[in-house]
């Protein structure tokens, strides 16, 4: 059985629908007019779904930071018709299981300073609208 998730991940005063499942699997469905649209679904530790805050806008924030040797962050900013407005990935890779100055960091592609990095990641907050631990 899954359970009820509701936020307002589109910033448009509506709450969307979220039903997480096993393993914290999430499906993401907003409604526009008389049709629902699901919008994506996570269904692994590589691959974890979350609603977070950037800048003051809630965002869709998918991670990869479960395993050794990389850190992801995959964020989507969606608007109130469900269309994608920014995107981007900052990430880690490092070898064994924690990073330092040394290895690779990336901010839209480009590649930055663990510095950098941090402080990017650091702007990710996560406000606790749901159930999750
Ligand atoms: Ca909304």
């Amino acid at each position: 059985m899954g359970e009820i998730e509701y936020a307002d991940f589109d910033n448009d005063g509506e709450e969307e629908l979220i039903i997480r499942g096993y393993c914290n699997a999430r499906l993401f469905f907003d409604v526009i007019g008389d049709t629902v649209y699901r919008l994506f679904e996570t269904t692994s530790t590589t691959d974890v779904g979350n609603v977070v805050e950037m800048k003051g806008k809630r965002v869709i924030e998918r991670t990869d930071v479960m395993h050794v040797g990389r850190n992801i962050y995959r964020i989507t900013q969606y608007d109130s018709c469900c269309c994608i407005i920014d995107w981007f990935t900052l990430s880690a890779g490092f070898e064994g299981s924690s990073y330092s100055a040394e290895d690779e960091f990336y901010y839209r592609r480009r590649e930055i300073s663990m510095k950098e990095f941090e402080a990017i990641r650091d702007t990710i907050v996560f406000n606790g609208y749901s159930t999750m631990q």
